[in-house]
């Protein structure tokens, strides 16, 4: 596969998508769904569910390219002979790790709440990392997988950006990877932090990686090969055939002209020109699709 230049900063980066894997961090039910143990917490989880869209996107491209997705989850061992003390102890005693949460235990693999939201959920053969820390690398198998596959980048989404994107991105950057974070496909519950863990990032001429977004990563992957053409008139059609999700399930589709559709807003499809070049509105009825799946 030739190399491919995914716009980002502090300086665009070439990578060549055979040496390059997505690493989608802990986008786990309690993380991030409404009545799970973050939003118990206090915490408004539609500022984390906002990059799940993104996410997906990503997601979907990365397989049609044939890309390793690997996918974390932050959990531990049932008796929680995994768990430090110190990280044990933190908390009202009704919210620690391991406590009865509205998902099941709070943080322990094989309760409901430590799995992967439905949108994201890992494809057979993708590799699920489970780890007892924030970093990824941290006492998994993470680095022999990605060593025995050859890989050298790492797309990285998930959450939370300045937890455990922040740290799983600093142990890769020392053990040689070169991170590309995608913003949109990040989040936190603080706002703030977010801007700042990214801005960490790519300080000093990207001390610690890159930081880009799903549109220009899903630009300079470009059009894959496969599709078959929907019928036209397309869209409206189109859309009813594919279901309750409407519109929305064209998110991700390309246009006749390879203009990737990248979000729906007011029943008008904003569409990713490639290179990117900023939503172009087309009205309804005027693309010809052809849908990727
Ligand atoms: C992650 C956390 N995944 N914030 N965990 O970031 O505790």
């Amino acid at each position: 596969m030739p190399p491919v230049t995914i716009e980002a900063e502090p300086q665009p980066i070439e990578v060549g998508l055979d040496k390059t894997a997505l690493i989608i961090i802990d986008m786990q039910r309690d993380f991030l769904e409404p009545g799970g143990f973050g939003e118990t917490l206090g915490n408004d989880v539609s500022r984390l569910t906002a990059a799940i869209e993104s996410c997906r996107l990503v997601l979907d491209a990365a397989r049609r390219h044939g890309l390793l997705v690997v996918h974390t989850r932050e959990g531990h061992r049932p008796d929680l002979s995994d768990a430090p003390p110190a990280k044990l102890a933190r908390g009202h005693p009704s919210l620690r790790i391991g406590a009865k949460g509205p998902m099941g235990r709070i943080l322990v693999r094989g309760e409901p709440g430590h799995d992967i939201v439905p949108a994201l959920y890992p494809a057979p053969g993708e590799p699920v990392i489970d780890k007892p820390g924030k970093g990824a690398f941290y006492q998994t198998e993470l680095e022999l997988i990605l060593r025995n596959r050859g890989m050298d980048n790492l797309l990285v989404c998930g959450v939370t950006t300045e937890v455990c994107v922040s740290t799983t991105v600093r142990e890769a950057n020392d053990r040689g990877y070169r991170c590309i974070v995608l913003a949109d496909c990040c989040a936190s519950y603080f706002p703030q932090f977010h801007e700042v863990g990214l801005a960490m990032i790519k300080a000093q001429g990207g001390i610690f990686g890159w930081v880009s977004g799903s549109g220009s990563v899903l630009a300079a992957l470009g059009r894959p090969d496969r599709g078959c053409s929907l019928p036209r008139p397309t869209l409206r059609s189109a859309a009813k055939k594919m279901g309750s999700k409407g519109l929305h399930s064209l998110q991700g589709c390309w246009g006749r002209r390879g203009q990737l559709i990248d979000r729906i807003s007011n029943s008008r499809l904003l569409l990713l020109g490639t290179p990117l070049a900023g939503p172009i509105r087309f009205r309804l009825g005027w693309v010809g699709l052809r849908w990727q799946r």
